[in-house]
């Protein structure tokens, strides 16, 4: 593929700016080359960059830390670097620097005009760059090439329960995968520190590529006939994760699938899955060890189960309210929540203090393919009354919605009902994210991340109180 297509391939003005800023950069050559073998050029230029950053600036202060931090979730603590992307309070989440809409116009499609390919993300992620049409197809097929699990980890998925709850299994499963980590058996061999990101990449590429396969059994077991239709070797990654959950058929839904496992992958390092991975792989367990438990962290309610529990509530309300009531009827289902001591799910936000841009992309996905359905009538109505209710609550530092609160509605107009199910998609996407940042830990050589902890009777002493 030509620069010159390669530039064409970048449509809208977004793609003018900030882009374009990676594209010039980058050499026809470079853009030839496979993900790894751009890693291979990137990772010593990367070091010799935070040898140097670190080496002028590593004694400046970053903040400092109260009390009520320590006792209140960390909250705006400055201590993690993360290199794929960073959120702003106010305007919300930048991968490499690109906003949603500048990804949807930057990042190559499937289909003309179309949603970014969350491939084509992953690529960002790791390396900076945006890549071409043509790596990304590359990526893809690589991505259904390593697609196939073990026998053993399909068996301990059809022995599950069906009562186990989604996560529970997806989380089981990536453990198991752990069998064949690279990194692990690297490892016990001795391989050499400075070697560390190879066999940490191909356990991410490995990882990420079974998801589907992990994630479209459980589907299909737990509320389908436990039949998983074959991955194919020339479709991308969301054609082929629709396909094995069953929906490959209607494009829409694939399109949304695209858009879903892109905007869903990244957010910064400090949430709680993020973090998690980032942590757990700091004591070098591999990149399965690490990623099964961000998953655990996303199946809290507080997180990623928020989605299961937006739909859930918002079903609850119609059931009890109608689809059509009015402003007051839901003003006070919303207060009997607040005052029944349980939060509003979908709203709210430990760093963001307006809309999430990853809301409203999914309400403009909704503007375009579903209009008219009346549940996206009833969540576009909460979302003029909500944030109100909320900033009279009084606790709330943000009454926005959250990823959360949209992505129900989505799914549930393409016939995936099954609630108990959505926070496993958003796994699926977060692995892109997060081990992205993996890879980077391991090129960096992050050492194991250990901070300091106090006891309430040391920290009284410490101040003097009584
Ligand atoms: N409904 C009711 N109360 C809420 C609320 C909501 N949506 N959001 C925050 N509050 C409350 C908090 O529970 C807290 O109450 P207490 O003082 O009694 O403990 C108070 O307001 C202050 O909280 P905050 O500083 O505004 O928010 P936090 O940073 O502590 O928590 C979050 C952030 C997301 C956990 C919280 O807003 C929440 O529980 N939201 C609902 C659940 C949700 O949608 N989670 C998904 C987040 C996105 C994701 O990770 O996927």
């Amino acid at each position: 593929m030509s620069a010159l297509r390669a530039f064409s391939s970048l449509k809208g003005a977004a793609a003018r700016s900030a882009p374009l800023r990676f594209q010039a950069a980058r050499s026809y050559a470079s853009q030839t080359k496979t993900l790894k073998e751009r890693l291979a050029e990137i990772i010593p230029e990367k070091q010799a960059e935070v040898k140097e950053f670190r080496k002028g600036y590593g004694n400046k202060v970053l903040g400092e830390v109260t009390v009520d931090q320590a006792y209140g979730g960390m909250r705006g603590i400055k201590g993690l670097v993360w290199e794929g992307s960073v959120l702003d309070a106010e305007e919300g989440i930048r991968f490499r620097g690109l906003s949603i809409p500048e990804c949807q116009k930057a990042l190559p499609a499937a289909v003309e005009g179309g949603e970014p390919l969350p491939e084509s993300l992953f690529w960002l992620l790791v390396t900076g760059e945006v890549p071409t049409a043509e790596q990304v197809k590359g990526l893809s097929a690589e991505w259904a090439a390593r697609a196939a699990l073990p026998e053993f980890v399909e068996e301990l998925i059809d022995r599950c329960p069906k009562s186990l709850h989604p996560m529970s299994q997806f989380s089981l499963a990536v453990n198991a995968l752990q069998h064949d980590s690279i990194f692990a058996k690297a490892y016990s061999e001795g391989i050499h520190k400075s070697q560390y990101w190879d066999p940490t990449f191909e356990d991410t590429m490995n990882l990420i590529a079974k998801l589907p396969n992990v994630a479209g059994r459980i589907y299909r077991n737990v509320y389908k006939d436990g039949k998983v239709a074959a991955l194919e070797a020339d479709k991308d990654y969301s054609y082929n994760f629709s396909k094995v959950l069953g929906y490959e058929g209607n494009a829409d839904f694939v399109e949304l699938m695209r858009l879903y496992l892109t905007i869903h992958s990244d957010h910064e390092g400090g949430n709680v899955s993020a973090h998690t991975t980032h942590l757990v792989g700091s004591a070098l367990s591999d990149p399965y060890l690490s990623f099964a438990a961000g998953l655990n962290g996303l199946a809290g309610p507080l997180h990623g189960l928020a989605n299961q529990e937006v739909l859930r509530w918002t079903l609850k309300l119609k059931d009890t309210i109608g689809i059509d009531a009015s402003e007051e009827q839901i003003k006070k289902y919303l207060w009997d929540t607040l005052n029944g001591g349980q939060v509003v799910p979908g709203y709210g936000h430990a760093v963001l203090r307006k809309t999430d841009p990853r809301y409203t992309a999914q309400r403009e996905f909704a503007l375009k393919h579903l209009p008219d359905d009346p549940l996206f009538g009833l969540v576009s109505k909460l979302y003029h009354i909500i944030p109100g209710v909320l900033t009279e609550h009084g606790k709330t530092k943000n009454p926005w919605p959250n990823v959360d609160a949209h992505s129900g509605v989505l799914l549930q107009y393409y016939g995936m009902t099954e609630q108990d199910y959505y926070t496993v998609l958003f796994g699926v996407s977060r692995a892109i994210g997060v081990t992205a940042q993996l890879i980077t830990d391991r090129a960096l050589g992050m050492p194991l991340e250990r901070p300091k902890s106090y006891s309430t009777a040391h920290l009284k002493k410490m101040f003097g109180a009584q």
